[in-house]
């Protein structure tokens, strides 16, 4: 069976970006059953920008937590986090010694994210994508599902899979597809609905965090950013709207319909009738979630132990794939 790879960075608690535009795929390629699916914490990812240790540690259980809670099956899927998998670590470098400098300078989620300060950023951000192209090819896996923001990253996997096999004169390494699912899901900013939603982002109002009770979901969603116009009767009347637009595809996402289904059932509702509509759905879907979520992390040795487990299965796929690529380069290892 062919194998998805997918992961998220414990750079902070989950959002309701990374769980409608990320998790509910992953637990539907899961229950299809077509794939081999493996979940990754990707803690070395997180740790190319600062993170608190004590903090890193929390997110990293949270955001396994948050995984198991939406409907991840530990035992369909391997679910583990990256540090834990030494091999993650090992085949970055080698691909660092494959991919060419002036292929990450080409990588435009760098450049957004360091802005004009490159220079004060870590070397681990810059080479990150050679990393997740080990990530990937460590299990051979041949299609990542991933927003369109990743796909530049998945196309870099390619590249580095070609060169190597071509370096060395070897068919060892598959090409990888990303695989943008439909029109991908982009939660945006509750403030600024031209930004993404982000669990990094500066203030706690902009996003939903997995963890959030009712009454602070409803409060974020009632403050959320709006123009004053009444919904449109139509999808088209939402361009130009973002903050408009990024709740009636949350509420879609949500309810698991069609922006224009929610359009349909809301006819040119006013703010006043649509947030707390749009509250009480979020809390109906997402309170069995976090209250799930909040019952695991508080025995933190028992997602320790599924991580750990989680790591010894991934560990059996990628040891033999990175014994042979060290035998492919010339590297002795007894
Ligand atoms: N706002 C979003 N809408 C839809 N999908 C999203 N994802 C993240 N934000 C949104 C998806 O979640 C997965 C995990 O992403 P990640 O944790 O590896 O990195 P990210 O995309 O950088 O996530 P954040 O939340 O924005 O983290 P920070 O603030 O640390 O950078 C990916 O599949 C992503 O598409």
């Amino acid at each position: 069976t062919p194998r998805v790879f997918s992961g998220i960075k414990p750079s902070g608690g989950l959002t309701l970006g990374n769980y409608l535009g990320a998790i509910k795929r992953f637990v539907q390629t899961q229950d299809e059953g077509s794939f081999e699916t493996i979940y990754c914490v990707v803690d070395l990812h997180a740790i190319t920008v600062w993170q608190d240790p004590a903090e890193l540690r929390a997110a990293t259980r949270e955001v396994a937590a948050g995984f198991l809670a939406s409907g991840i099956d530990p035992e369909r899927s391997i679910l583990f986090n990256q540090s834990q998998v030494s091999q993650h670590a090992e085949l970055g470098w080698i691909f660092n010694c494959v991919a060419r400098v002036g292929w990450m300078d080409r990588m435009t989620q760098f450049k957004e994210k360091a802005g004009r300060n490159a220079e004060k950023q870590s070397l681990g951000l810059y080479a990150y994508p050679s990393l997740m192209a080990a990530d990937i090819l460590l299990y051979h896996a041949t299609h990542v599902p991933v927003g369109e923001d990743q796909k530049q990253h998945v196309e870099l996997t390619r590249d580095i899979a070609a060169k190597f096999n071509h370096d060395f004169g070897v068919d060892f390494f598959p090409l990888t597809h990303p695989v943008i699912e439909g029109p991908a899901m982009r939660v945006m900013n509750l403030r600024d609905g031209t930004k993404k939603m982000s669990k990094s982002g500066e203030s706690d109002m902009e996003r939903i965090n997995m963890t959030d009770d009712a009454d602070l979901i409803a409060k974020k969603l009632q403050k959320a950013r709006t123009d004053p116009a009444p919904l449109p009767e139509t999808v088209e009347g939402l361009e130009g709207r973002p903050e408009a637009k990024n709740l009636v595809d949350i509420y879609a996402a949500l309810a698991d319909l069609s922006p224009a289904e929610v359009l349909a059932q809301y006819p040119g509702a006013g703010w006043g009738r649509f947030k707390p509509a749009l509250a009480e759905l979020a809390v109906e879907k997402l309170s069995p979630i976090s209250a799930e979520m909040k019952r695991l992390t508080a025995d933190p040795a028992e997602i320790d132990r599924l991580l750990a487990r989680g790591a010894e299965r991934a560990r059996a796929i990628a040891q033999p794939i990175l014994q042979r690529t060290y035998d492919i380069v010339g590297l002795v290892r007894a």
